[in-house]
């Protein structure tokens, strides 16, 4: 059994394909849940609803969030009533949402919703929230404190960052079987996910980080810098604003003490003997999971 620390679009593609040569319930998903936000009432979360769709094949390819063949009905009356209509939220991908929210008031963990919409998909990955608790990434900006969907999606990611702050981290609890199947599984991958904003709100529930230190010679991270840049969203901007080499090298120093294997794109290749010299084995291969088949030849290296 191995788990996958996970963020959106790229741990879902190799979550995924890593489904395709392991039996689907061998594998745990431990899912970000820093984006997670509240809007019109609904409890929505992002990486939660990206990782279910896309393992159950719903989901929107071109967009990289919601469901395939989405209308926008309800988005079109908000925006006619002036309502908070920036963050997107089709007719289909609502009744998740109202499902979720639903569930939530009734007593419900975000664990246990996660359990019964994957169910109700046909979804046998296992999906794990980190935290049922409530962590909330936020951005220091020349605009202010933002949330995490006001940076992202309001602001598409072009504002000056100063400083992250996961707030609620520190005194959140693992959910269940978290901690377990990290202690007990085979090995544990770091999707090639953003490190700074979907990677480190898991490490910072507590338990989290010690047991990969602890594990280190298990643990396998697949680099989303490729060449300098991310292939999507802000990891390239956030590492040198945040002062870190924007390279591959700069991932694997961010993950410093908690890797043992460390996966680069062969555009890259250049690197692999610095990364070598901190004591960290490196597989050169391609990262870029621009089809099925690449994503399963990244799969059978991250297993290998
Ligand atoms: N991303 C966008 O760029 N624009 C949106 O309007 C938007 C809506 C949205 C609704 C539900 C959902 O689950 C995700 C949504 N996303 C949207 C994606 C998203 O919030 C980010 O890509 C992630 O949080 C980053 O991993």
């Amino acid at each position: 059994m191995i788990s996958v620390l996970s963020g959106g679009v790229g741990a879902a593609r190799l979550l995924s394909a890593l489904s395709r040569v392991l039996e689907p319930s061998e594998i745990t998903a431990i899912v970000n849940v820093g984006d997670d936000l509240v809007l019109h009432g609904l409890t929505i979360c992002p990486d939660l609803d990206t990782i279910s769709y896309t393992l159950a094949g719903l989901n929107n390819d071109e967009a990289g969030w919601g469901l395939r063949g989405e209308s926008w009905r309800v988005m079109d009356e908000l925006s006619e009533l002036g309502g908070a209509a920036w963050f997107r939220l089709g007719d289909r991908d609502l009744a998740t949402h109202l499902y979720r929210s639903q569930r939530i008031s009734e007593g419900a963990t975000k664990s246990d919703v996660t359990r019964e919409l994957c169910q109700r998909w046909g979804v046998q990955v296992r999906l794990l929230p980190v935290t049922n608790d409530t962590v909330a990434t936020e951005f220091d900006t020349p605009l202010g404190r933002l949330s995490f969907q006001q940076y992202f999606v309001e602001h598409h990611h072009d504002v000056v960052v100063s400083g992250i702050e996961v707030v609620g981290a520190d005194t959140a609890h693992a959910a269940p079987d978290v901690l377990e199947t990290l202690r007990e599984c085979s090995r544990i991958v770091i999707a090639p996910s953003n490190p700074l904003i979907s990677i480190d709100p898991i490490l910072q529930v507590p338990g989290v980080r010690e047991v990969l230190a602890r594990r280190r010679d298990d643990v396998v991270a697949v680099s989303p810098i490729i060449s300098g840049a991310a292939l999507k969203g802000p990891a390239d901007r956030l590492l040198a604003e945040l002062g870190h080499d924007v390279s591959c090298v700069g991932v694997a120093d961010y993950y410093e003490g908690l890797i043992g294997t460390f996966i680069i794109d062969q555009a890259d290749a250049d690197l692999r003997d610095v990364i070598s010299a901190r004591g960290v084995k490196v597989e050169v291969t391609t990262t870029v999971m621009a089809d099925p088949d690449d994503a399963l030849r990244l799969a059978r290296v991250v297993l290998a």
